[in-house]
């Protein structure tokens, strides 16, 4: 029986996906689909086409309820789709990923735990660059907890990017979303990096290289109630340009992942093949123990039957005289005078004879 192996080698994870991560109401599900619409349209250079229809069709009929002025409701499952992007003579798939905001919490603050938040986890394992979505508005005006999303959340998921193999060198864009309302708070800060290291300091030591973007994935006007709803006439702003920081660096980055997987398989290969040879030179090794016993054993009985025939043989030899001698009545030597009769039995008269 083949043992098993004796260690596994440990493959990196393939890095082959732009992650968006963000909180609840960050604007990822907004953002992914008005991202994904213009970048279908390619006017810009930058072209997706999602592998699977699912995504395309969900981010076409998010992009046209925003058109009739109406904002998604709170995402409800995760939504995976592999999406071939090209830009500049690059061609890569990616996974683009939309999921509830709480899993981000749920991951990040909350220390996981749960299915969902595993798999966001998984995730960022496999990220071969990553978006975060930051609300300038939740930053400054959100409560305690709100906040605590974006700083400590954000944080640990940059830890986990930089500390994870490649992960110093996989690009991170941080866009902050919604500056259609929120320029002005990104203006009063010296722009977006300005806002991002007076707010979220913490997120630039952990984060290290990072750019930063503001973005809007929408404008908004105010409907008949005085209500603020999407207003899609105009372009998204900063979305593409994310995507394109990313793109850059992500093709070094995915082929240094895809050389490292290469080169994990190769040492694989090798281990598994000296641990064939082992086993098989094992197994010859027994088996000539065993033939060596085998031969041993068959010699020894032979050399001992023999043993045993050749000693009856000379006992039978040797012990046949003085087994005579002892054995059989002793005879008398026709010279030698007879034996003396015994004075009374001479002197005995014979027997009557029967008539
Ligand atoms: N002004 C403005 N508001 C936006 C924009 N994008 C999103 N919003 C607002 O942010 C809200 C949340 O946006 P979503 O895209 O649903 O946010 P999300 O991160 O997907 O939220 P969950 O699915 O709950 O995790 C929307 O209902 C809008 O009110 C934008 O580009 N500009
Ligand atoms: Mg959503």
């Amino acid at each position: 029986m083949i043992s098993p192996p004796e260690f596994e080698i440990c493959l990196p994870p393939a890095r082959d996906r732009i992650l968006l991560l963000g909180r609840r109401k960050a604007g990822k599900t907004v953002f992914l689909s008005r991202l994904y619409e213009q970048a279908w349209r390619g006017n810009d250079g930058l072209h997706m086409r999602a592998v699977d229809g699912s995504l395309h069709e969900t981010c076409m009929d998010m992009v046209d309820q925003l058109k009739t002025g109406l904002w998604p409701a709170a995402t409800a499952g995760s939504l995976s789709s592999g999406v071939d992007v090209s830009w500049h003579g690059l061609h890569t798939t990616m996974v683009l990923l939309d999921y509830p905001g709480e899993v981000f919490r749920r991951a990040f603050v909350e220390g996981g735990g749960d299915d969902q938040s595993d798999k966001l986890l998984e995730h960022v394992d496999h990220a071969a660059a990553v978006i975060l979505l930051i609300d300038p508005g939740n930053v400054q005006l959100g409560g305690v907890q709100e906040v605590v999303d974006d700083d400590y959340g954000m944080v640990q998921a940059v830890d986990r990017i930089r500390q994870s193999p490649d992960g110093a060198d996989v690009p991170i864009a941080v866009a902050l979303t919604k500056c259609d309302e929120h320029l002005g708070l990104v203006r009063d800060s010296g722009g977006a990096r300005g806002f991002v290291e007076s707010h979220l300091p913490n997120l630039v030591r952990y984060g290290g290289r990072m750019r930063m973007f503001a973005t809007a994935a929408v404008r908004t006007r105010l409907d008949a109630l005085g209500q603020q709803v999407p207003n899609t006439q105009h372009e998204a702003a900063g979305l593409l340009d994310a995507v394109k920081y990313c793109m850059k660096h992500v093709d070094r980055q995915m082929e240094v992942s895809s050389q490292r997987q290469e080169e994990a398989n190769e040492t694989r290969r090798q281990q598994e093949a000296e641990r064939l040879d082992r086993v098989a030179a094992s197994q010859s090794q027994r088996q000539w123990i065993a033939f060596w016993i085998v031969v041993v054993v068959v010699a020894l009985t032979v050399i001992g039957l023999a043993l045993v025939v050749s000693f009856g043989e000379s006992s039978a030899e040797n012990s046949s005289p003085a087994d005579r001698v002892e054995v059989s009545a002793p005879t008398s030597d026709p010279l030698d005078p007879p034996p003396e009769v015994p004075p009374a039995a001479a002197n005995k008269p014979p027997a009557e004879q029967s008539p």
